[in-house]
């Protein structure tokens, strides 16, 4: 914003005084806003012509919050808070007019507001904690006083959004408005002249259990499995029945100052920066997304019948078609089971499963494909099935149908050279479930128009899935890296250690599941497959570990054969006799020596792997930024956010132990182990290898 523009201007509407505020794109509480809005709310509130003051926004939405970008900076006062309390303290009555999303501060400002009108199709929320905060501008102590701790905790613990409906049942809006929000708060403010402003700081917080709330907050902690904001936000909260608003924001800044430094609350606003920096894509600045109604799925297996979910589940018509009558019944059977599952747990009720299952038909031939404007490949990953598909679908669809196939490791430009038109051709690479996990690389091709990207990036954005733009490589950019991770975790191994000692190290740090019980949940014969088919061109003298091959020569594929890395017995995972055989030998084979890893030994080695493997993905462009990597670990991968993913965290252990780790894997494992560049010289200038997106 140009400093010289105001961001908050006043009008008189008779004796109602217009405060909007006005700081596009969404009315961020800026060091502006925050000192504007103050000596506004001041000025007017001792100017005797005014009866009372209505603040609105200009814009899309009513302030969406503090301004992100100003956290980790000194925090320049007025404070919110400080705005929020001249707005509590006005002594003419103060009428808040919501629109769009009041989250964080601006639901702030307007509970510190004496009434709060909004708009039936706006939210409120306080989402601080999904960016490693908690609110801090007297949210945790004004909402209370309002619904009560109970509905409070769970309000900013989850930062879940709140309908209006919700809001007026509860008592936190007065009036729920269909038309022009701020007329209406203009007139409820007319009806307020005269009368002494109703703060919420003089009302008291409702009678509760403390022994349900002890539980409750209990519960809070286990959800947040190791992210502290949650927790914190929750026990602020509870501070509220024990002290006035003014000790309570007091307490809320002492846990602000504390958050907003800390890894996860740096690490949590990176990723929320970096959703926004991903969905910018080069060179589709004049590209025009096609308009997509009718989407195909070729293949009803595992993936295939969860990318028809997710299709159905954003609304899209679906034609999916399978080989052949029994393969079309398996299909309609896993995509219905898909369904019932999501019924059976409450999360879908009889008449939307009905609905989304309507639009969803299964078919056994190819000719079915005929009237789709997309057509997604979800078959077994072979390139000459794949490519004697495309080569059907070409003589099928409209010659400007996107064709888009699903591949983990082929490259889509062989299975494209087998279409027509190949400039209609793009990878669109699902994580499964495909219906749940929420990242979808979306592969450029060689040939791939700006405008079948661009359609691409929208059918993601229609499927609520996070799209990540990927070049074309062996495992783009997720399966690439996590190749590299999987051979150091087997080279430990082989140096001694157990995979119990590398998953446990690896859950400590934050990772719901080590790398180990991930193998075996996924299974251990698809990278068998994988490791088989590339066995003739790997180069020799790369180091290999055979442990899972064995394994899996003996048939153990993981959870799904009862034995893996681990055995699986009625459910009870343990220790699988074998795997300590198979290792032992292993290491005799390699000299004897036998290594004692420490947790962050393990952790830093397998990070440092990652990094490696990262900076050569963003040095050859198949990733435009290193906040991108993050985003696929963190949404395709079991990462929690509040890691900030491993090149955040790469930069977390800095460039000297990164570097001094990969040399040792360059001298001890081989090639492919080479430090880019940017890491060696980030070591000698102790600067970031990968800049944060903050
Ligand atoms: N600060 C700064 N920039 C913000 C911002 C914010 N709070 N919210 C959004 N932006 C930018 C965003 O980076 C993007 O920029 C553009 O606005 C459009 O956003 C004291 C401490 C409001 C639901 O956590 O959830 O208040 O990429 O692409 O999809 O207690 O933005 O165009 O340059 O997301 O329509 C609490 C975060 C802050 C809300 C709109 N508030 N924002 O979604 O657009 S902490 C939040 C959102 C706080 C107080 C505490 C969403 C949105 P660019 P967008 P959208």
């Amino acid at each position: 914003m140009n400093a010289d523009v105001p961001v908050v201007r006043s009008e008189l509407r008779g004796a109602i005084a217009l405060v909007t505020i006005d700081n596009p794109p969404v009315n961020a509480a800026s060091l502006a806003v925050r000192t504007e809005l103050k000596t506004a709310i001041e000025r007017l509130g001792n100017q005797p012509d005014v009866g009372a003051i209505v603040i609105a926004c200009a814009g899309r939405t009513f302030t969406a919050g503090a301004d992100i970008r100003e956290f980790g900076k000194p925090l320049v006062p007025p404070i919110l808070f400080e705005t929020c309390a001249a707005i509590e303290a006005c002594p003419k009555p103060v009428v808040a007019a919501v629109h769009g999303t009041a989250l964080g501060g601006g639901f702030e400002i307007a509970l510190a507001s004496h009434a709060r009108l909004m708009k039936r199709d706006a939210r409120l929320g306080l989402p601080e904690v999904k960016i490693g905060q908690a609110p801090g501008a007297g949210g945790t102590q004004r909402l209370p006083r309002i619904i009560g701790l109970a509905k409070t905790i769970d309000v900013v613990t989850t930062g879940r959004m709140i309908a209006a409906d919700e809001a007026l049942s509860l008592g936190i809006v007065d009036q729920v408005v269909d038309n022009d929000v701020v007329d209406a708060a203009l007139a409820h403010a007319q009806t307020l002249v005269g009368t002494r402003p109703t703060r919420t700081c003089d009302r008291q917080v409702p009678p509760f259990d403390q022994a349900e709330i002890d539980q409750v907050i209990k519960d809070v902690d286990k959800r947040a499995r190791g992210q502290q904001s949650p927790g914190e936000a929750a026990r602020l909260v509870l501070a509220a029945a024990r002290m006035s608003v003014p000790e309570g924001v007091a307490l809320e800044r002492e846990v602000f100052a504390r958050l907003v430094v800390s890894q996860q609350g740096q690490a949590l606003r990176h990723i929320f920066l970096a959703e926004r920096a991903a969905a910018k894509v080069d060179g589709l600045e004049n590209a025009k997304p096609i308009d997509i109604r009718h989407v195909g799925v070729a293949g009803a297996g595992t993936m295939g019948a969860g990318i028809a979910v997710a299709l159905a589940d954003a609304g899209y018509k679906v034609t999916v078609v399978e080989r052949d009558e029994a393969a079309v019944a398996a299909g309609r059977a896993r995509i219905e089971g898909l369904y019932a599952r999501l019924q059976k747990s409450g999360r879908l009720d009889e008449a939307s499963l009905r609905e989304r299952l309507s639009r969803v038909e299964l078919a056994g031939t190819l000719q079915a494909f005929a009237p789709c404007d997309l057509v997604i490949e979800a078959v077994f990953d072979d390139l000459e099935v794949k490519r004697t598909l495309f080569g059907a679908l070409s003589k099928i669809v409209r010659p400007d149908a996107i064709l888009a196939t699903n591949t983990s490791y082929l490259n889509p430009d062989f299975i494209a050279d087998a279409a027509t038109n190949p400039q209609r051709i793009i990878g669109m690479h699902f994580f499964a479930p495909a219906n749940v996990m929420r990242l979808l690389e979306v592969v450029r091709m060689a040939q791939t128009s700006p405008d079948v990207l661009a359609t691409a990036l929208a059918v993601a954005r229609k499927l609520r899935k996070l799209a990540i733009a990927s070049g074309v490589c062996p495992g783009f950019i997720g399966n690439r890296i996590y190749a590299m991770y999987r051979r150091q975790c087997e080279y430990m191994l082989e140096e001694g250690a157990q995979p119990r000692d590398i998953d446990d190290a690896m859950e400590s740090f934050g990772l719901p599941m080590g790398p180990f019980r991930v193998f075996d949940m996924s299974g251990l014969e698809i990278a068998w497959a994988q490791r088989k088919r590339l066995a003739p061109t790997r180069d020799p003298r790369e180091r290999y570990v055979d442990i899972a091959d064995q394994l899996c020569e003996q048939g153990h594929f993981g959870q799904k054969t009862g034995a893996g890395w681990y055995r699986y017995d009625n459910g009870v995972r343990s220790d699988h006799p074998l795997v300590r055989e198979l290792i032992d030998k292993a290491v005799t084979r390699r000299g004897g020596e036998r290594t004692t890893f420490t947790a962050e030994d393990i952790r830093i080695r397998l990070i440092a792997a990652m990094a490696c493997e990262g900076a050569k993905i963003l040095r050859e462009g198949i990733a435009a930024r290193a906040s991108d990597i993050d985003l696929v670990f963190v949404n395709g991968y079991g990462w929690p956010s509040w890691l900030g993913g491993p090149m955040f965290q790469a930069d977390q252990i800095g460039a000297k132990r990164i570097l001094a780790e990969i040399e040792q894997m360059q001298t001890r494992d081989g090639p492919g182990w080479e430090a880019d560049a940017v890491i060696v010289e980030a070591a000698q200038s102790r600067g970031p290898m990968f800049p944060a997106a903050l």
